[in-house]
């Protein structure tokens, strides 16, 4: 049987909600965050060659790299509806926001994360220096692309529910985790209307409601100013 290794606060919650969605038989382990480093702790890192979340087991399988897991529980259920067809008419929709949630939007998040960490945990002067430095970038570089990004979502969601089209599929369940780092960071307050509807509507899924039942942590992503 496939198990999760679902460590806290972590794009393992993709997961956890993907087989809730497929209503999937699953065995799984919860591991807590090193209380020190708020990394993955030595049993969870010992799991996989990169040491991150996810990570699922199946027999003598392991995998990790969540869109890499999706897709591998996918096949298992090749007819959930999870992940249109070639020539479905949401198919090219779902293979954009599946790759751009890790390949554009979690990059741009993942890069942004490391100036901020890096203003703030350097000595003054050179946090300041480094907040006139990166805030060139963030101008330049990073919010042209976030804002690019959270727009299309804004349009998209505004033709068709869900990012994957008409219904519920992977393109979702890969966005949660950045959608919700993003929603944390006050990104969407008071515009983007329709991703706020989209939010609503997955918390309403009972696949959802299942999954953070499971993962029973108040808020869904990993913050470091814990
Ligand atoms: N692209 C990878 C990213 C994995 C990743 O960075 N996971 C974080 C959790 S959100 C992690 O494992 N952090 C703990 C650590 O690095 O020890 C994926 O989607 O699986």
């Amino acid at each position: 049987m496939l198990t999760l290794h679902h460590l806290e606060y972590s794009q393992s919650f993709r997961i956890l909600w993907l087989l809730e969605a497929l209503d999937a038989e699953y065995e799984l382990k919860c591991y807590d965050r090193d209380p020190e480093s708020n990394l993955a702790p030595d049993d969870y890192k010992a799991l996989s060659p990169l040491g991150t979340a996810p990570v699922v087991t199946d027999g003598d399988l392991v995998l990790a790299e969540s869109n890499a897991i999706i897709d591998y529980v996918l096949d298992a259920h090749p007819g959930s509806g999870l992940r249109p067809a070639a020539g479905h008419p949401d198919r090219a929709r779902h293979l954009f926001w599946f790759h751009a949630a890790q390949g554009s939007l979690m990059s741009a998040q993942g890069i942004a994360m490391v100036l901020t960490l890096l203003e703030s945990r350097s000595p003054w002067p050179i946090s300041a220096l480094l907040k006139a430095v990166f805030g060139q970038v963030r101008k330049i570089f990073l919010n042209p692309r976030l804002d690019a990004l959270f727009d299309l979502m804004e349009e998209d969601l505004g033709k068709k529910p869900f990012f994957g089209g008409d219904n519920l599929t992977g393109a979702d369940i890969t966005l949660v985790y950045p959608m919700y780092a993003a929603r944390d960071k006050g990104t969407f307050d008071g515009k983007y209307p329709n991703v706020s509807a989209w939010f609503d509507r997955i918390e309403k899924l009972p696949s959802f409601i299942a999954a953070r039942a499971k993962d029973n942590r108040p808020r869904i992503t990993f913050r470091f100013d814990d």
